[in-house]
């Protein structure tokens, strides 16, 4: 089994947010399909999600990187190996909107992410009051700073789940597998050591 499991094609995603956004409810609802209780994330989550891509099973590494401000100063570090970024957003606090936008806006510029797909999360939609999908899209104005990149804005609730299992089959679509000459090896145990030999937090 364990060899059967280290063949099959595997990605990296990088669930990231502001702090507050819902990240780690998403990440544990769609591990768990349960709603756990959270608590603000220091340092990073990391979880295994197997998905069916091509007729071929694969394994998605989804890391959920603390959102607070200390903490995104270290989202870079897990930019190399990213097949996609899934980028939530909490639709109803509008005050942290534009901050919500800046760190996005960061986050994309980074060379080592060209070309990958980003899956904007417009979480929080059982809220009332809270801004559609369509809204946070022009708000962030993404048509215009996702140019040359593959977007999708899914409106969801990692609370209820609605719209969670849409959330996940739009990442495995649009992720690109790395070849399987290995090139994007899986490295968890790599990233690991390389954050804690570089961790202050
Ligand atoms: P983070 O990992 O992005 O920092 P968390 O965010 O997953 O820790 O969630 C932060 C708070 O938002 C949690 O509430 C969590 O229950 C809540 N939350 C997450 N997703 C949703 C959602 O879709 N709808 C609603 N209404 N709340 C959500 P607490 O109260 O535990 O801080
Ligand atoms: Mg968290």
């Amino acid at each position: 089994m364990g060899i059967r499991a280290s063949k099959q094609p595997k990605a990296q995603v990088l669930l990231l947010g502001l702090d507050n956004a819902g990240k780690s409810t998403l990440l544990y609802k769609l591990k768990h399909n349960a709603c756990v209780s959270t608590v603000p994330t220091i340092g990073f989550n990391v979880e295994m999600l197997e998905a069916r891509k091509n007729r071929k099973n694969v394994t998605l590494t989804v890391w959920d990187v603390g959102g607070q401000g200390k903490m995104r100063e270290h989202w870079k570090s897990f930019h190399p190996d990213t097949a996609a970024v899934v980028f939530v957003v909490d639709s109803s606090d509008g005050k942290r909107l534009d901050e919500a936008r800046r760190e996005l806006e960061n986050t994309l510029r980074s060379d080592q992410l060209w070309g990958r797909p980003l899956i904007l999360l417009a979480n929080k939609q059982d809220v009332n009051g809270a801004l559609t999908a369509t809204e946070i899209k022009d708000k962030f104005n993404l048509r215009k700073i996702c140019s040359g990149r593959d977007w999708f804005v899914q409106p969801c609730s990692a609370s209820t789940g609605f719209g969670v299992e849409e959330a996940f089959r739009r990442v495995v679509h649009m992720v690109k597998l790395p070849s399987e000459s290995g090139a994007m090896k899986d490295n968890i145990k790599e990233t690991v050591h390389y954050l804690r030999g570089n961790s202050r937090y």
